[in-house]
């Protein structure tokens, strides 16, 4: 399997789920803005939408959006545990989440993440919906659960978990939504998120002592 990603974007969130398979990949960075992987393949051959993430299968097949990986890994190896099984409230509740994480939280980042910066008027209207947004996140987790689903790790976890990460990128302090700055604490403290973290060299090598 071959994932193309860019460091520390969403893509990311398929790595950790890689990783908690203990699955076998290549990772391939994108330059998105270039249209080229980084030993100058022209991206858009692989991808046509341009974006990351991908999964190139051992078949050939390519795979995009992350709601659609996430649960392919989960489903395909179901021995993990990673997604509830289908047909039940419980992978309707996962399938929730994903949608949320994707089309509310993720696109909400998005203005900080264009390129270029924000008007301070654009900026407040950007804040204010991503403050909405992360407040939904708060009110999921304020029963005091581990995981977004309740008390076990799911996909849906790794995609939510990178997605909250960004906070850090863009200065936004989570303080003011407790439950979520345990939650990203929680999950960036996993063995798989955080081996994901230091291959997108978004933490340093951990020495030993
Ligand atoms: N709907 C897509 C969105 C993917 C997406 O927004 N990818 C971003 C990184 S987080 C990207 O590659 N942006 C660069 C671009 O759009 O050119 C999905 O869920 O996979």
């Amino acid at each position: 399997m071959r994932l193309y990603f860019k460091p520390g974007a969403c893509s990311m969130s398929s790595r950790i789920v890689l990783i908690e398979l203990d699955l076998a990949f290549d990772a391939v960075k994108v330059d998105t803005d270039r249209g080229v992987t980084e030993s100058g393949r022209d991206y858009r051959a692989i991808n046509p939408k341009g974006y990351v993430p991908a999964l190139e299968l051992a078949d050939g097949a390519v795979l995009t959006e992350n709601p659609a990986i996430l649960q392919f890994l989960a489903d395909t190896h179901p021995e993990a545990g990673l997604a509830p099984a289908h047909g039940t409230l419980e992978r309707a509740r996962l399938q929730e989440w994903l949608n949320f994480t994707s089309s509310e939280l993720h696109k909400a980042f998005g203005p900080y993440f264009r390129g270029q910066p924000l008007e301070e008027a654009e900026k407040e209207q950007v804040d204010i919906r991503l403050a909405r947004r992360i407040g939904d996140v708060e009110h999921g987790l304020s029963d005091g659960r581990d995981f977004i689903l309740g008390n076990r790790f799911t996909v849906a976890d790794a995609y939510l978990f990178v997605v909250l990460n960004w906070s850090s990128f863009i200065g936004l302090n989570l303080e003011r939504w407790p439950y979520v700055a345990a939650y990203v604490t929680r999950i960036a403290a996993r063995p798989s998120a955080r081996q994901a973290m230091r291959q997108e060299g978004l933490v340093a090598d951990e020495v030993a002592a």
